[in-house]
């Protein structure tokens, strides 16, 4: 009798691990791209647009083998990355509400939107 619930009770757990362990592994695929991120990838922006609540960082990522740079078209939260080579970043705080687009300076027609909510 008691052997049998201890075998229940092992079943049991053994189950539990198993949603448990799947659930990790889920959160980690999220986890791969953060919500705040704009990876640069084959000359253009990904998303093209992102809404994002004010005080987040957003983090451009460039994937590619060719340097691009990230420059505000709008003055009023104006922000201009270096050329970012392969696997660099750059950061920048949105503050407040607004529409801010984007361009890199040296292939013009990438073009990006960050919406703060
Ligand atoms: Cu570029």
């Amino acid at each position: 009798m008691l052997q049998c619930v201890a075998r229940r009770a092992l079943a049991f757990a053994a189950g539990g691990a198993l949603v448990f362990s799947s659930g990790i592994g889920l959160a980690q695929q999220i986890a791969a791209v953060p919500p705040n991120q704009v990876t640069i990838d084959n000359f253009a922006f990904g998303p093209t647009i992102l809404t994002v609540a004010k005080g987040t960082e957003i983090v451009w990522l460039n994937k590619d083998e060719e340097p691009h740079t990230v420059i505000s078209v709008d003055k009023t939260e104006a922000f201009k990355s270096p050329a970012l080579d392969t696997d660099d970043k750059f950061t920048h705080v949105f503050d407040k509400p607004g529409i801010y687009k984007y361009f890199c300076s040296i292939h013009s027609h990438m073009t990006g939107t960050i919406i703060v909510k």
